[in-house]
């Protein structure tokens, strides 16, 4: 049974997707646990949020790279808000555009460790409380690089191939049960994406020249539209992208 105000929780909610998806949320009545390494911004998302909607909202530190740190927030969220009925395993990160052969330890083990192992982790963390709810719905954030290889991509792209094959396996696994699974594949979308990606302020900016991209809030919105739809209707996957981006390579940038 639909809970009046369903209950969501969102890893990476200090910015970009995460954030968007908070504040939209929020406006529709949705209680809310909101989760990321910097606290602070995240606990102040909570704060605005709670006083603008008069909603629930539970803030707390998590490195979805860990399964402490997945397994205590989770269990908190539940215990301050009263439950779960929605997981957004959202919080990932691409970390340098290196050819596979020159990709530094460190930056494959952050994105297959973040993106494929931290949503792992969150599912797993967080799907028994949906199930004791009897309702439910699990959101992974895909990407178009989940569809389309590039080059300088080759890991970024293997983690959203992986998160892909996740939401597939998981629906499978649910079938049966009240728990709908949707994953969104977002195109390029302007937030701090490009920052992590590239450390380099001018860089990022660059990579949006003269494009009108994806903001946070069209994912949010995707996000938004997929809940509210009737129990029995389950959007498997939204590919979606800004206009002037026809496939990951054929872009159009204006002068
Ligand atoms: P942002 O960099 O704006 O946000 C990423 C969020 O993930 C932040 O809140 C960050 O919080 C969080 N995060 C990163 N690592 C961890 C971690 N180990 N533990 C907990 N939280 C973490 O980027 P986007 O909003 O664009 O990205 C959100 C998702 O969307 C990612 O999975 C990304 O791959 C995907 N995506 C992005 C696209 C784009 O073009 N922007 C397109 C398609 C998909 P903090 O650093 O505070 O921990
Ligand atoms: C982010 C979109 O094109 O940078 O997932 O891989 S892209």
């Amino acid at each position: 049974m639909r809970p009046e105000h369903p209950i969501v929780l969102i890893t990476g909610a200090s910015s970009g997707f995460g954030e968007a998806m908070a504040r939209l949320l929020a406006s529709q009545g949705c209680h809310l646990a909101l989760g990321a390494r910097r606290v602070e911004r995240v606990q102040a998302l909570a704060d605005e949020l709670g006083k603008a909607h008069g909603v629930k909202v539970f803030a707390g530190a998590v490195d979805t790279r860990h399964t402490a740190s997945v397994d205590t927030f989770v269990t908190e969220a539940a215990a301050a808000l009263g439950g779960l009925h929605v997981l957004v395993a959202n919080a990932g990160l691409a970390s340098g555009t290196f050819k596979m052969w020159e990709t530094p330890d460190e930056d494959l083990e952050a994105m297959m460790r973040t993106n494929v192992e931290g949503v792992v982790k969150t599912v797993r963390a967080g799907l028994p409380h949906l199930r004791k709810a009897g309702w439910g719905h699990v959101f992974f954030i895909g990407s178009t690089a989940g569809h389309q290889p590039y080059e300088g991509g080759s890991v970024y792209c293997a983690s959203k191939f992986g998160v892909k094959a996740m939401a597939q396996s998981l629906r499978l696994e649910l079938n049966g049960e009240q728990i709908r699974v949707t994953s969104v594949d977002p195109g390029m979308a302007e937030t701090e994406f490009s920052n992590v990606r590239l450390k380099d302020e001018d860089k990022a900016k660059a990579v949006y020249q003269g494009v009108k991209p994806l903001t946070a809030f069209d994912v949010a919105e995707c996000v938004r539209w997929c809940l509210m739809l009737p129990d029995h209707v389950n959007i498997d996957e939204i590919l979606v992208k800004c206009v002037d981006q026809a496939s990951v390579h054929k872009l159009h940038r204006r002068a």
